[in-house]
């Protein structure tokens, strides 16, 4: 996109989650949303905000080898820990750095321990995933296939393990200063205590906006969207689907056009 298409914008930036705002859960940017997107950013300043890692986002994001950080003006890594200011990288900070070796070692041995004792239907493989920002736990496991994914979901509705699971880190690590948070189908994240995605609001401080909006689908308290969908420096945005979000935005940015 030319500097010139970019320069007379609106002072509004436009935050959006990554899985079942952008994208449908661990799928990709399609062509529509792609496009969309591009209309957008004609108008106001638009940044992505996911809770996965950057490897994660960008496949999902990039559409026909295009770069995600050529699409939007901030990108957004684990919640703003990984963060982005065009091709920049802005900052990146160390969730052991954070805790230190000794807790973060009490806290996966008790969920390795966990996990071992519940009695589920199947497991897979990679039930703890340490990221530079977080820690992503999944009873099922990560390498679980779409199809397994969808059936822990449903089972998970029905019994509620992963809040249990949260409810029992809780109480035994109530001195941790850490959140537990349901974002997806299958895992939980646990980061420090305001790295939720508010974090991300530190790198766009500076830049003076009139209204930040932030659009996410799992925006109820203990989803991963709540802390930043109802912070009072946004404007919240709840969607139910990609489809929803590209619905507002033709509402809300391009009805004019
Ligand atoms: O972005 C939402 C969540 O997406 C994934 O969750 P799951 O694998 O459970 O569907 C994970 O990357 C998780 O960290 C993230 O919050």
């Amino acid at each position: 996109m030319s500097d010139s298409t970019l320069s007379n914008r609106q002072k509004k930036l436009l935050l959006f989650d990554v899985d079942g705002t952008l994208t449908v859960p661990r799928g990709d940017i399609t062509p529509e949303m792609f496009q969309v997107l591009k209309n957008v950013r004609e108008k106001v300043y638009i940044g992505f905000v996911g809770g996965s890692d950057w490897k994660k986002i960008k496949e999902q994001l990039t559409l026909d080898g295009s770069d995600p950080l050529d699409l939007f003006d901030y990108g957004f890594a684990e919640n703003g820990v990984m963060a982005f200011k065009g091709r920049n990288l802005l900052s990146q900070v160390s969730f052991i750095q954070q805790l230190g070796e000794e807790k973060y070692k009490k806290l996966v041995n008790f969920i390795l321990h966990y996990i071992a004792d519940m009695d589920i239907p199947i497991k897979r493989g990679t039930f703890i995933e340490f990221r530079m920002s977080m820690v992503n736990v999944s009873p099922i496991g990560r390498n679980a296939t779409v199809e397994e994914r969808q059936a822990f979901e449903e089972y998970d509705k029905k019994h509620q393990l992963r809040a249990t699971f949260v409810r029992t880190l809780q109480e035994k690590f109530p001195d941790y200063g850490l959140t537990f948070a349901i974002g997806g189908q299958i895992s939980f994240d646990i980061f420090p205590h305001g790295w939720d995605k508010t974090y991300c609001l530190k790198h766009v401080e500076n830049d003076e906006y009139e209204e930040i909006h932030f659009f996410g689908d799992k925006t109820w308290k203990g989803g991963n969207d709540y802390e930043i969908f109802s912070d009072p420096r946004t404007i919240g945005h709840a969607v139910t689907s990609p489809h929803d979000t590209a619905r507002i935005l033709k509402e809300l940015v391009l009805k004019d056009s």
